[in-house]
């Protein structure tokens, strides 16, 4: 076994406390306060090895540090580095699935049911005494009751949710490039033709060029004015002018999200759509899976700092190796 303590694994801009300790232990640690090639010195150049990263890492970052074997990424999703590059590089990504599909599922079948029982804006109304004020809360205009839901990305959080809407007694299909071969889910061969056959979509599809602004005005009319939209997976993903003007129009009746285009600022007139549910981004964070993610992050470090290979490599890097 190597000594991991002469192998010096940099971390840029903020990280998982338990992640950075767990680092910090057993590698050399050095920081940086942003994932800037500029904010690179000399020592670093030569010596840094390893990134645990929740950060954006460009082309231009990863060359400016040519002794750069593997970048771990902190979320299962990473569209925020550039793998292509990386792999050209011959530099390991590893990112962090599965540790966090339950979580993630769970998320969304609350922002679901929120959206469309509008559970926060009770509370609220319980809570501003307008219970005893002005009578029971209004009956919910929708329900979850009959509907049809399509999941945009069938992957191992897709299948999560799936799971849970299943269990509510409703039907599911979806949307992939690819039909999974003997999955009991209708598929669709595009998005519009999913949007067209269900009323409720979830996207919980990662971010990157295939994805890009994919939930547009045609997606959000196929999905039609009983139509509720779940966003769960990358903001990237969602034209949010046309998601506004949707909601706005009343094209369809609600939306669920969590993730938005330009995180952590987020378009300004989502908080005016009264029929808009939002949250910060939480879909993982729990106190239980955050450390999860974390341990991953470094359990990929010291795997491929002990010869024994990445335990979660990303497809773009399968196939780099040491030396
Ligand atoms: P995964 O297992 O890789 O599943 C992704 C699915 O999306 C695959 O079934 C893939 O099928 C489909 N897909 C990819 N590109 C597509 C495209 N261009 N058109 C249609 N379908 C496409 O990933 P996962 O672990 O379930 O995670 C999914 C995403 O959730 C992550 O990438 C991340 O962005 C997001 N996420 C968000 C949170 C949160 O807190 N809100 C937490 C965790 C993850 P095909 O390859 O067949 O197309
Ligand atoms: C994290 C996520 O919140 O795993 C992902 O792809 O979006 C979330 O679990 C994020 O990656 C950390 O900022």
């Amino acid at each position: 076994m190597p000594d991991l303590k002469t192998i010096t694994v940099l971390v840029p801009g903020r990280l998982h406390d338990h992640a950075v300790a767990r680092i910090g232990k057993t590698f050399d640690l050095v920081t940086l306060d942003t994932a800037d090639p500029s904010l690179v010195t000399p020592a670093m150049a030569r010596q840094v090895r390893g990134l645990g990263a929740m950060t954006s890492i460009s082309a231009a970052f990863i060359d400016a540090l040519p002794n750069l074997e593997i970048i771990a990424n902190f979320g299962v999703g990473y569209d925020a580095v550039d793998a292509r590059h990386a792999a050209i590089r011959n530099v390991m990504v590893t990112n962090t699935p599965d540790v966090l599909n339950e979580e993630v599922a769970d998320t969304a079948l609350g922002l679901l049911i929120n959206t469309v029982r509008e559970l926060p804006k009770a509370e609220a109304w319980l809570r501003e005494g307008r219970w005893a004020r002005d009578g029971a809360y209004p009956l919910t205009a929708a329900t979850l009751r009959g509907r049809r839901v399509g999941i945009f990305g069938m992957g191992r959080i897709g299948k999560a949710i799936a799971r849970r809407i299943e269990a509510f007694g409703l039907p599911v299909a979806y949307h992939n490039r690819s039909r999974i071969a003997d999955s009991p889910y209708e598929y669709h061969d595009s998005l519009t033709g999913l949007a067209s056959a269900v009323d409720t979509l979830i996207s919980i599809a990662p971010g990157g060029a295939s994805t890009e602004k994919a939930v547009n005005a045609a997606v959000l009319e196929a999905l039609g004015p009983d139509g509720v939209f779940i966003s769960i997976g990358r903001g990237s993903t969602v034209d949010e002018d046309a998601l506004v003007e949707a909601l706005k129009s009343g094209t369809i009746r609600a939306a669920g999200l969590d993730v938005f285009a330009s995180e952590p600022g987020f378009d300004q007139r989502f908080l005016d759509l009264p029929n808009a549910c939002l949250l910060p981004h939480v879909g993982s964070a729990s106190v239980h899976t955050r450390q999860a993610m974390a341990d991953l992050v470094v359990d990929n470090l010291e795997s491929w700092f002990a010869g024994k290979g990445a335990l979660t490599p990303v497809p773009e890097t399968k196939d780099v190796s040491r030396g």
